[in-house]
């Protein structure tokens, strides 16, 4: 009989190297709800991947996911007499959505229960690669100068594929251009959901680019747009915000909304969803990639990990703690000089935050236990 102990909950801020914009805002540093579980006298660790300032990427943001964690979810786990890995899901099931705050607790208790074990999250999730070939998202940058050097930037860092953030307005010209200067590249684009049906001319230009995927054109609740505009162009289309489930996976394929997934397992609710989203894709032929939410050193290993299994055929954006953050939560991630980055191979997700780091870049703390 394992039972959570406590949950100690951290909304952490680092400061970003340099700001992200995305069609929906900028962000200019990265806070996010950390959740440390102790189960059996071991800690596990998860990363809320929720919005830091208002829900724009989804309906999640830190605040409500800090209340939810806190008043909701944690004292339902705290409650319960036997926990594992494999019923967390069950546990919080009687909450509705909020698969971010989900995800929180599900990858900390998989983190403690595989620390116990002494087993990786790599090799208990099947995958067998020991690194995986990562790509790098751009965000709209100021001019088309700035893209083009940021670019060039990434490419001579190793990055295997270059994906950049569009927005109606500051797409096709500046596309064409890094496509111009580089014709031989994997290049991708992101509109996170800021394209309407109507834009079909914008997406009929970009399928003439050459490009990997167009990502997330449409409204996040339209699957069945999206099938109509997958039926006008070349381009696969990749969903992102639209897949919070695997079911949402399966919809979207049987539609034929799109013919690509990016996954986060942040998104999706976990590790354990994370792995339904990879299967489901996989019987049906549909390659997915992972995707990234700037996470700190926590989220990043896990996405490492989940990376590394067989359907992850397309490189996503697990890229090294440098191009987010001046200094990480845990001990870096490095880029190797051929762009792929190593798998972490210890017990659970195979990295803690450093005690000094999470110490400085605590902002709020609070430890729950059971009533
Ligand atoms: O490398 O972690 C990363 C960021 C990748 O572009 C990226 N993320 O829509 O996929 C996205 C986007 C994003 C990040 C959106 C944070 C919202 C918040």
């Amino acid at each position: 009989m394992s039972r959570v102990e406590a949950i100690e909950l951290s909304l952490v801020e680092i400061p970003l190297v340099r700001p992200f914009r995305v069609s929906f805002g900028t962000s200019t540093g990265k806070q996010c709800v950390l959740a440390r579980v102790r189960i059996d006298g071991v800690d596990g660790w998860g990363e809320c991947v929720a919005d830091d300032s208002f829900p724009g990427f989804s309906g999640e943001w830190n605040e409500g996911a800090w209340v939810l964690l806190r008043d909701v979810l944690g004292p339902a786990l705290l409650a319960a007499d036997d926990v594992t890995s494999a019923d967390v899901e069950d546990h919080l099931r009687f909450v509705r959505g909020n698969p971010m705050a989900k995800a929180t607790l599900v990858d900390a208790v998989l983190d403690a229960e595989l620390r116990v074990a002494g087993r990786s999250l790599v090799s208990w999730l099947g995958a067998d690669r020991r690194a995986v070939p990562c790509g790098v998202s751009i965000g709209i940058a100021d001019s088309t100068d700035e893209l083009r050097a940021r670019v060039d930037e990434h490419l001579e860092q190793g990055y295997q594929r270059i994906k950049l953030k569009i927005m109606p307005g500051i797409d096709v010209d500046r596309v064409a251009a890094i496509r111009g200067d580089h014709p031989d590249i994997l290049l991708s684009v992101d509109a996170n959901a800021a394209y309407r049906p109507e834009d079909l001319d914008t997406f009929r230009a970009l399928d003439e680019l050459d490009l990997l995927m167009i990502e997330q054109p449409l409204h996040h609740e339209d699957l069945v747009r999206h099938a109509a505009l997958q039926a006008e162009i070349r381009t696969p289309i990749c969903l992102d915000e639209s897949i919070r489930s695997a079911a949402d996976a399966a919809a979207a394929i049987e539609l034929g909304a799109c013919r690509i997934i990016n996954i986060k397992q942040g998104r999706v609710g976990g590790v354990l969803e994370a792995q339904r989203v990879h299967d489901t894709a996989a019987v049906a032929g549909v390659p997915v990639w992972c995707g990234g939410m700037l996470e700190t050193g926590i989220g990043r290993a896990t996405n490492l990990a989940l990376a590394a299994m067989p359907n992850f055929t397309l490189r996503g954006d697990t890229s090294a703690s440098a191009r987010y953050f001046a200094e990480d939560l845990t001990d870096p991630f490095v880029l190797a000089p051929d762009g792929t980055m190593a798998v972490p191979d210890s017990p659970g997700i195979g990295i803690e935050p450093r005690p000094d780091r999470l110490e400085t870049c605590t902002v709020r703390r609070e430890v729950i236990t059971a009533a």
